[in-house]
């Protein structure tokens, strides 16, 4: 698949992948949605990559939300579909067994902060604005907003994002628990590469378990505590957990095999 509307890069192991659609704001479409879908289970995928970064093109925006003059005019049906579009990808993302970050370099609105959410972290550059503006144009979020929204910043916080609609900073998102880290946007990507590494080095075995675990805290009708029983148990079995544990005793820095 030729991608029109997002470029790859791939660079020791991280696959940077960045929304290009400056002059938009980066909002997000159906193309948007097909492209990163396929990166996401045919590139994200490889052994060359072990962790993924996702990030807006231009100075202002990771995001402005899904894109307003394309789905203006949809009927309830091209309306569910578009719904269903970004639910899988974006579910795509959040249980993917390799981190994701978000490097949040403008605005990230609706759906783009949506997006934002679904990665495993996320990082702002100062001039990163964030939002769910969604009931200033008559819908409710589509892409999870309210539920990941709660997620992170708790409900009374929450509700109040959603239904003012109200633009924060980056230093206030830090503060709420929205995103991890705020830093100047020349120093965004090389912040995101370096905690995308010091994650990268770990084991993929048990890295890939942890995040499975903290998603069975949020997911209806499965039991985190006896999922982390599971992964737990797991490891023993694995390459990984010989190789960090010989590492250990012999005093070595473990270089896991990924099994
Ligand atoms: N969609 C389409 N175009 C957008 C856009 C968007 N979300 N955001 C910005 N643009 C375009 C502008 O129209 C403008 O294009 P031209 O007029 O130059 O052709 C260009 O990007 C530059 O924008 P501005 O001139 O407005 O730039 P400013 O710096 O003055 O303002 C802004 C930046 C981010 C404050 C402003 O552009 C703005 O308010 N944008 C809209 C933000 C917004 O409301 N975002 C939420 C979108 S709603 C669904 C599930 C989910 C959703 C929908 C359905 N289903 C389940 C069915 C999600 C909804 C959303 O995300």
């Amino acid at each position: 698949m030729n991608y029109e509307n997002i470029l790859t890069e791939i660079k020791d192991s991280i696959l940077t992948v960045t929304l290009n659609r400056p002059k938009q704001l980066n909002a997000l479409n159906k193309a948007v949605f097909a492209e990163l879908e396929h990166i996401m289970t045919n590139l994200a995928v490889t052994d060359e990559v072990k962790g993924v970064i996702i990030t807006g093109s231009g100075e202002k925006a990771f995001a402005a939300g899904a894109d307003i003059k394309e789905f203006a005019h949809f009927n309830v049906e091209e309306g569910k579909e578009l719904s269903a579009d970004g639910q899988q990808i974006f579910k795509i993302i959040e249980t993917f067994n390799k981190p994701v970050i978000a490097a949040v370099n403008g605005f990230a609105l609706g759906g783009g902060l949506e997006l934002a959410m679904a990665c495993h972290i996320r990082l702002a550059s100062d001039n990163a604005r964030f939002g769910q503006p969604e009931v200033s144009l008559g819908v409710t979020p589509g892409y999870a907003g309210t539920q990941r929204l709660t997620q992170l910043v708790g409900k009374g916080k929450s509700l109040e994002l959603l239904m003012t609609g109200a633009m924060i900073k980056a230093d206030e998102a830090l503060n709420l628990g929205l995103v991890n880290y705020v830093v100047t946007q020349d120093e965004l990507i090389s912040k995101a590469e370096e905690l995308l590494k010091s994650v990268i080095k770990q084991s993929p075995v048990a890295v890939a378990g942890v995040i499975k675990c903290v998603d069975a805290y949020y997911t209806d009708g499965i039991d985190g505590f006896n999922t982390e029983v599971e992964e737990f148990g797991k490891c023993f079995g694995t390459e990984d957990f010989k190789e960090g544990t010989d590492a250990f005793m012999n005093k070595r820095k473990a270089d896991f095999p990924g099994k």
